[in-house]
């Protein structure tokens, strides 16, 4: 049990869930060592949403709203940490929702799915097929799903994936604490932050756009800028960390 006024309560609870998640085998054993990475980068952003982050939300809510046919790709970590938060964002934006795994078995399949709708999600569902060009199971999506998605939201992605997106002519937009990655260097759009920070702020964004502010806000949109402004927000906190 896990006291509510401990000062790392929130991150405790998360491990906590992800340990769970993981012994029922909802979430891979790797997704427990991605999960301490990006609380190191949150460590240095903060633990808070940044001004850039915030800016990217906005953005991302936007290109969900005006796409064709938008996706959200749902894996174990993330499942595990934010199944009601991906609820409500798929009632704002519209867009489906596809489980589609790194560490692929159909019995994990099985049980992210059946979280996932236990918080309301809707999950499609069909035989998934090597539609994505990778050598990995991650190729493994539905015609009907990621096959057909102009816009896909792949929250903590690894780089392969997310470039085979993007040269299928995707619109890809990430969710990543680590700036660095190649995953964040290949995204149209990434938002460095927190998934369960960062989602609830995609959604609250899909309700709040105000008339032309989405077309705006695509039209200027420049990944690089956001990611340098995040490395900008860590350099800076580190430079005061002591003080
Ligand atoms: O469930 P599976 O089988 O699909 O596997 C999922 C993992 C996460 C294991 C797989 O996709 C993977 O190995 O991912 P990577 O390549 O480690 O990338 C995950 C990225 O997400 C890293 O850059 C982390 O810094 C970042 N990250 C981890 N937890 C969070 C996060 N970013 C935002 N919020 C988090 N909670």
């Amino acid at each position: 049990m896990i006291p509510k006024d401990h000062p790392r309560y929130r991150s405790l609870i998360a491990r906590e869930r992800l340990a769970r998640c993981a012994r029922e085998g909802i979430v891979a054993l790797e997704g427990l060592a991605a999960h301490g990475r990006g609380e190191a980068f949150d460590y240095l952003i903060g633990e808070r949403t940044s001004e850039s982050a915030a800016l990217a939300a906005r953005t991302a809510a936007a290109m969900l709203l005006s796409a064709r046919h938008p996706v959200i790709s749902v894996n174990g970590n993330t499942a595990a940490l934010a199944a009601d938060e991906i609820a409500a964002l798929q009632k704002a934006s519209g867009a489906d929702v596809e489980v589609n795994l790194f560490h692929r078995t159909e019995e994990r399949i099985r049980l992210i799915t059946r979280l996932l709708e236990e918080h309301g999600v809707r999950v499609l569902s069909g035989t998934a097929e090597r539609l994505v060009p990778l050598a990995h199971d991650r190729a493994l999506s539905l015609r009907e799903g990621i096959g057909d998605a102009d816009v896909v939201l792949v929250p903590l992605e690894d780089g392969d994936r997310c470039a085979a997106l993007r040269a299928m002519g995707k619109t890809v937009i990430t969710i990543d604490l680590n700036p660095l990655s190649r995953t964040a260097r290949t995204a149209t759009l990434t938002i460095v932050d927190e998934l369960t920070r960062a989602v609830p702020a995609i959604t609250v964004a899909c309700a709040s756009l105000s008339p032309g502010e989405g077309e705006r806000l695509i039209a200027s949109l420049d990944n690089i800028y956001l990611l340098r402004a995040a490395i900008d927000e860590m350099r800076e906190r580190l430079s005061h960390a002591l003080e």
